[in-house]
This record gives C-alpha cells, structure tokens and sequence, in this order.
C-alpha cells in the first residue's frame, strides 16, 4: 500500500509539470492521473479479477468509516443493486461542495477527478487512518463505467455524473433535503474487469469485520438483485471484544467474560480483546492496522505474545501454580486463545509478501504496554480466570513435552525423515516446488480420472477418502500416526505444527478438488481446518486453491460445452442455439467428478490454461475452522441448528 501511495504522487506530479495551453491545468491532470489508473488498474486495486472488484466497495466505504471516526457519521449503507451497480451511503457531513482555490472547481468534483485528493481536506478525521483510506473515490471513477455522487449538506441535494472517470455532469443542486450525507453509486466497467457480478458473503463479511472494528457504527448490507434478495444490519457496541465472541461462538469458553485491554500513546491507539476456550488447542489471533487486516501479523502481534507470555509466566509464579524452575513457553499461553488485535496510527508501514505484515516497531511497544498492564490487573481481580488460564498453558507445557520425547525417540525410523513418499500419492517429474502443483482428490473414480489426465510433469495427485481424524481434538503428534492424513502431511514435506517448514514444501499450488455435493463440502471443510490449524502460513501465503468444476454439460449433435454455473449455462445455450429457439440443446448436470472422463477434468478443470482455481484466503479457513467446530465440537445445540439451516443449502456449500 506504502508503495502504491508513492507511485501515485509520482504521477500526480508528473502529470502536473506537463500543462497544455489549450485546456486548463486542473483538466489536463484529471485526464492524465484517471488515465494512469484505467491503464494499470492491477497498481490502484491489486488486481482486475474478483478480489479487485470487491475492493472497490472497500474504497468507497472506507471514506464514510473515516467519516464515522471523526466522529461525524454512524449509520452507512452497502446495496447490490440489479445489474451489480453498487450504492454506498452515510449519514456523515457530506463532502465539501465550496470551490476549492487551486482549482477554482467544487471540492467535490476534484474529490473523483484527482488522484489522491481526499487526504488534502485536512478534517481530523483523517488523522487517523491517514495516507491509508480515504483516496479511494477517483481509482473507483476511474474504474467505473458510470459513477454518481450526492451530497447532502446546507440544506440542498448537489450532484455531480462522471463515465469511466470523465465528469459528464458538472455539481449541480438537484433538490432540497434536510438531511446529510453522502451517496456515491456506481457501475464497474466492464472492460476493466474479468467479471462483474458481486458476491454478497464476501462482501457482509467483510462489512461484518468493520462494524466490529468501528463500535457503534451501523453498518446495513443489503442484496436487492432481484430473486436473491437478503439484507443484514450490523451493529456492535461491545466492539472487538463482540468479534472476540463471534469467533468463539460454538467454543466453550475457559473464562465468560472476554477480556478488553486498551490504551493509546500520541496519536497511536491499540485494543486487544481475548478470550481462551477449553475446548480448543488452537491459537487465533485476528490483527488490524487501520482496519485492515493483516494476515502476515507483524510488531502488534509481537508486542501481544511477548507481553502475555511475560504476564502470565510472572503471574504463575507469583500465585505459585508454577514452581521456580518451571516455564510455560509463548505457544503454551496461546492454546486455545482466540484474540483481536486493533491498532490505529498516523503512518502506518506495510510490509511482507502481500504487503500485510505491519512494519512500526512502536506498536510492539504500545501493545506490549498495553497488555502487560492491563492483563496483570485483570487477573489480580480475577484470580479464578488467572489460575484457569495458567493450568491450561501448563497442560499445554506438559503434554507438549511428552509429546516431543515420545517422537524423538521413534523419529528417526519414520518416513518424515527419510523422505519417503506414501503410495496414495502419484508424483510429478517437476523438482522445483514453485513449478509443482498437488491435487488433493475426493474418492477413487475422480482420482483414476485425474491420474490419467493430467500433466504428470508438473501435476501430482493425492487421492483421499472416507471420514478424517477429529482434528478439533488431537493435538499435533496425533496426525503423525493418522492414516488419512499422514500421507498428505508425508507428501507436502513440511512437517506440521511448531515444526511446520515452509522451505520445504514440495508443491506452491494446493489443490482441493472436490465435488459440489455435502461429501465435498465436508472434505474441503477438514482438509481446510487441518491446514488453518497445523499450517497456517500454507494458506498466509495463498498456496491453497479450490478447483472449479464445472456443473453442465450442454449437448447439440456433435458439439458438447460446459457451464460453471447457472447464468453460464443460460449464455452458452443461447450461443448453442444460434439465434433458433427451435434447436433442441441437451442440459445435463455433472454428479460429480468421477463421472468425468480423463479428458473432460483435464479440459474443464486441470488444465492451467482454461481452469478456474479459487484461491482460499484466510477467511475461507477461519468459516471452515467454525463449521468444523460446530459439526466435530463438543456443543451439541450448534451442531443441530445448523444442520437444519443447511439441509436446504447443503448443495450449494462453498467455502
Ligand atoms: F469515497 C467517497 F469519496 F466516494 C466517499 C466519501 C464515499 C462515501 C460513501 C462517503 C464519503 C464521505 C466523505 N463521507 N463523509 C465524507 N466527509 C468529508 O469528505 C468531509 C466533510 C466535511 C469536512 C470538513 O472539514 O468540514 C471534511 C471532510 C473530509
């Protein structure tokens, strides 16, 4: 993001320097910043695919966030509305409408039209979250097939119409209104993106996460395309420590209340919310850095482990659960711990692969502070909570240990050390492991199928089946003796757990592939568990992907093609039928992968060139982790209730 915002000046001035006589100034670097945008979208919003246009709707809301965190705004609206255009409201003061000096045009013209003019309005709201939000209106015009604005404000309704970033209308007062706010609609182009149709779950998720990170703002996300029609209204005045609970939901909690910790220093602000579960061995600790999220973690998670493993060492000794030689390490006192971090600075520095890793050493000490102080007051008033929570990092310490002298001494007869490969697996040539892609396949069939049909130079192919290990329960030497999933373990070559190596992973492409029916989902939920919970940086660095079979075949005579979904199935027909609604195609549904041939999985869902993979984020595996605790856990209740809620889904799971 840092470097994005360098790049972005850059051209500003650039295209500043270079005036034309013939037209305004202003005009010339409206023309020439949109137009750097439109060529090189992949630069403002990361990439032109799906991710990219679902972070438009991120740009745009986060200016009515930042709007909120000045403290001017607590209610905004995200609609989907028919055709995938996009309306995003807020009831805060409205963009400023008065004439700016330099350019002599309405603030709100230069707000869309110039790259990166949002920050230069100087309210305190941007104090904050600035350099990081609110630039986003004229990366999203730019990318906009069509984009209106209306603003609110002293009693009059001003609108301004712009087409892929040139204005069409100039600020005009359409009405009057007693209220204020600001309305920004608008349509992605087409020719920008790969496809333009909105998913609703990724974007209430991600609507969810910043009503929990913004207390008391009211967040509504609806869904008006007709037939889908759904709308959730969100609003959290206990804030994180409310996500806190929401992770935990189907978890038995070791202690009830969860506990909250913040504090700030100049301009920078952290809160921690934490919460251990008794029924889990699993550490989640979810971290924000101006509201957004960073999956790589980075010196606010720093600050937090240091500080807990302190706390609680000092803690124990001091309530002597622990005797004086005893030590509980960093992972013992995160078993079972589910924590948010949230940390709000003035310049916030991004770093790690996927620019997701927070750089500012002076938030390891902020949160550091923050939880050594705040914690160790908590179990002072709490000493029930504090000997809970010590027992089980002690529990953790101890089984731990046994762990490691049971392994050690069978360790060197096993195959993890001597690179062996388990028979379910059919290997590539390929040795480098960036080039290697490794399909995990669902059942006997599909997996005879995609042995025969695929690249053996580069694809290799696990087969798997039947009913997994309860992964909720077993610790990590437990899944070295598990016969289903050793030989993925065996194969991936990284070990797993604390001893989890990402340098020597064998394959950089994961591959679930699975069918769309309940087995499927059930499998692509454990194998996605497994991973979240034993290795975790796969999915951190995106190794792990989902195959995108297809679900129709479309029959006419000789000629056959495929659908992936239902508007595509529709599309193709009309294609097949060339204009003759008389022309009989045959639709038929694929049960499943086994039903294809060799060919079929290689054209339709193996071969790089024409497949779709979707990528599984971080997100994907903590959903999948909760339905795994909720179908595998110990409370029955949640298991219950959803299984009647889904019953009717059960088809169409994806996660
Ligand atoms: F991205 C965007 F520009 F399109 C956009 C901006 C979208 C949405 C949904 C909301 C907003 C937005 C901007 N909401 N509220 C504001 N506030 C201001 O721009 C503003 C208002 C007044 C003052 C002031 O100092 O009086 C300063 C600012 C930055």
């Amino acid at each position: 993001m840092a470097e994005e915002r360098n790049e972005l000046n850059e051209l500003n001035e650039l295209s500043t320097t270079q005036t034309d006589h013939e037209y305004g100034a202003s005009e010339i670097q409206v023309l020439e910043g949109l137009e750097a945008v439109r060529k090189r979208p992949g630069m403002y919003i990361g990439s032109t695919s799906s991710s990219g246009l679902h972070h438009l709707v991120y740009e745009i809301v986060d200016n009515a966030i930042d709007e909120a965190l000045a403290g001017y705004c607590d209610h905004i609206t995200v609609e989907i509305l028919d055709g995938d255009v996009i309306k995003v409201t807020d009831n805060g003061r409205g963009v400023p409408v008065d004439i700016q000096a330099q350019t002599g045009r309405p603030a709100l013209e230069v707000v869309y039209t110039v790259l990166h003019a949002g920050g230069k309005f100087g309210g305190g709201g941007y104090k904050v979250s600035g350099g990081l939000h609110g630039v986003g209106g004229s990366v999203v015009n730019a990318l906009s097939e069509w984009m209106e604005v209306r603003v609110y404000k002293n009693g009059q309704i001003y609108e301004v119409k712009f087409s892929r970033g040139n204005m069409t209308q100039e600020m005009t007062v359409v009405g009057s209104t007693d209220r204020t706010g600001t309305e920004v609609v608008f349509k992605p182009d087409p020719e920008m993106f790969d496809d333009t149709v909105y998913d609703y779950e990724t974007l209430h998720r991600r609507m969810r996460e910043q009503a929990f990170l913004n207390a008391g703002v009211r967040i509504l996300m609806a869904d008006r395309r007709p037939g889908q029609e759904q709308e959730e209204s969100m609003h959290y005045e206990g804030g994180i420590r409310e996500f806190v609970t929401f992770i935990n939901q189907n978890k038995s909690p070791l202690h009830e209340q969860v506990i909250y910790m913040a504090g700030s220093k100049e301009d920078s602000m952290a809160e921690i919310a934490l919460q251990y579960c008794e029924d889990s061995y699993n550490e989640i600790i979810v971290s924000f850095a101006n509201n957004v999220h960073t999956p790589e973690g980075g010196m606010h998670e720093e600050g937090l482990k240091r500080a807990l493993t302190n706390v609680l060492n000092a803690y124990g000794k001091k309530v002597k659960i622990l005797k004086d030689e005893d030590k509980v390490s960093g992972d013992d006192c995160r078993e079972g711990l589910t924590c948010v971090i949230s940390v709000k600075l003035t310049e916030a520095q991004f770093e790690g692969q996927t620019k997701a890793k927070l750089g500012n050493s002076e938030m390891r000490t902020l949160v550091n502070n923050v939880v050594s102080d705040k914690l160790e007051q908590f179990l002072e008033e709490n000493p029930a909570v504090g000997k809970a929570i010590l027992e089980k990092a002690l529990m953790a310490s101890r089984a731990r240990e046994a762990a490691r002298k049971a392994r050690e001494s069978v360790r060197r007869k096993t195959a993890l050390e001597s690179g062996q490969m388990p028979d379910k697996l059919q290997d590539c040539n390929e040795r480098d492991p960036a080039l290697c892609e490794l399909y995990i396949v669902e059942g006997d069939s599909a997996a005879g199928s995609a042995i025969d049909g695929r690249d053996s130079r580069f694809q290799a192919i696990l087969a798997m089946w039947g009913k997994m290990l309860n992964v909720e329960k077993a610790r990590a030497d437990k899944i070295y003796g598990n016969d289903k999933l050793y030989p993925l373990v065996l194969g991936l070559g990284a070990g797993i757990g604390d001893e989890f190596n990402i340098d020597k992973l064998r394959y950089h492409k994961i591959i679930i592939m699975s069918d769309a029916d309940v087995d499927g989902a059930h499998i692509r939920t454990l194998l996605l568990t497994f991973f979240f919970r034993y290795m975790r940086p796969l999915i951190e660095r995106g190794y792990v992907y989902s195959a995108v079979p297809p679900l129709y075949k479309l029959t006419r005579g000789k000629t056959t093609r495929v659908a992936y979904d239902d508007i595509q199935r529709e599309k193709i027909a009309e294609e097949m039928r060339g204009g003759n609604p008389n022309v009989k195609i045959d639709i038929s549904r694929f049960k499943g992968l086994g039903e294809m041939d060799a060919h079929e999985l290689w054209d339709t869902t193996m071969n790089p060139e024409t497949r779709t993979l979707r990528r599984i984020t971080l997100e994907d595996a903590v959903a999948a982790d909760n339905i795994f605790t909720i179908l595998m856990g110990e409370k029955v209740e949640p298991r219950k209730e959803w299984i009647e809620e889904n019953a009717k889904y059960a088809l169409n799971l994806d996660y």
